[in-house]
């Protein structure tokens, strides 16, 4: 049984656990462990602790193979990778690097499937037009994903933000058992915006599913205020607010979940002054979940916020 929580027990306690997957700080210094997925990816406004993944009732085998910090239960394993950009600060390469390591380390490993991968890339906005940090990073994603064969329909879920740290961190999540990746209505896909994005489409599905054993799981992709492949709403954080939940609604319903499934929120604010009217947005639209808030800029310089969710039903 899979599970996403926040805590603030120690580092040294959360992975004492043998069934925790990934501990994820959201502040302070970071301290990875050699065994297990865990790394500092951005600054949480207000909110300090470890982001945990659990496997409730696995055991969960860990190691690490090159840049790959890994940690695996019977049917999910979960993946951190980090790798400084080097003396030529280019993005497309370091990321080209970074997924070819991930992919290759995937397909040797037993739980091939891609489910949900989470990339955090410093100064995402710096750079004009083609050049963006954001564009570059699309661009080296990409290339790996074609170099290993996946094709449009096989991309999994993901977010895409900004980080205060150096260098690219990526956190993958793949499965034993076949996902099913989903589009949203409302939105054109994004593995086919036209080309004033960028000469490399961003390389994921709005939304994963996976039946395990137990459980159905559902994760939402980082979800922001676009309709149709346009920013809408710029510079107005309540309406990109509801243009994002109108998209998450759209996207549960796509997915066969109820609102109620919904056990976590992580919400991206680029401007940590937002905080206090967003938290309360939020609140009022999802009573029952546990959000998270993180401080990232978002992929397009033109969006204020981005959500991702992470569901489970019986
Ligand atoms: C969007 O819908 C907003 O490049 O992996 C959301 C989720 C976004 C994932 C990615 C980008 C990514 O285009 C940005």
């Amino acid at each position: 049984m899979l599970s996403n929580f926040l805590s603030t027990a120690t580092a040294e306690q959360l992975i004492a656990e043998p069934d925790a997957l990934s501990v994820t700080q959201f502040s302070g210094a970071a301290t990875p462990a050699p065994s297990i997925p865990c790394s500092r990816v951005a600054q949480i406004t207000e909110q300090a602790g470890f982001e945990v993944w659990k496997e409730a009732d696995g055991i969960v085998e860990r190691g690490m193979s090159g840049n790959c910090i890994w940690s695996r239960s019977e049917h999910l394993q979960f993946i951190a990778y980090s790798l400084p950009l080097g003396r030529s600060g280019d993005f497309e390469k370091t990321t080209k690097v970074a997924y070819d390591e991930i992919l290759s380390f995937i397909e040797k490993s037993p739980h091939v499937e891609l489910v949900r991968f989470w990339n955090y890339i410093p100064h995402i906005n710096h750079g004009s037009g083609d050049q963006e940090n954001y564009k570059r990073f699309c661009s080296g994603r990409l290339a790996a994903f074609t170099q290993h064969d996946l094709q449009d329909q096989h991309f999994p879920a993901a977010s895409a933000v900004g980080h205060y740290i150096d260098g690219i961190t990526i956190y993958a999540l793949t499965a034993s058992s076949k996902p099913t990746y989903h589009a949203n209505p409302r939105q054109v896909d994004a593995f086919s915006y036209p080309r004033q994005y960028g000469p490399s489409s961003p390389s994921f599905a709005r939304a994963c599913t996976i039946d395990l054993a137990d459980q159905h799981l559902c994760f939402i992709s980082g979800t922001a205020s676009i309709l149709g492949h346009d920013s809408v709403h710029q510079g107005d954080l309540r309406l990109q607010l509801y243009t994002t939940n109108d998209n998450i609604l759209y996207l549960l319903q796509e997915t066969g979940f109820h609102t109620d499934s919904i056990q976590t929120l992580r919400v991206y604010l680029r401007d940590p002054n937002d905080y206090h009217e967003c938290k309360s947005i939020v609140e009022e639209l999802y009573p029952n979940a546990n959000a998270i808030f993180t401080h990232a800029d978002i992929c397009r310089a033109d969006l204020l916020v981005e959500i991702e969710c992470f569901c489970t039903s019986a």
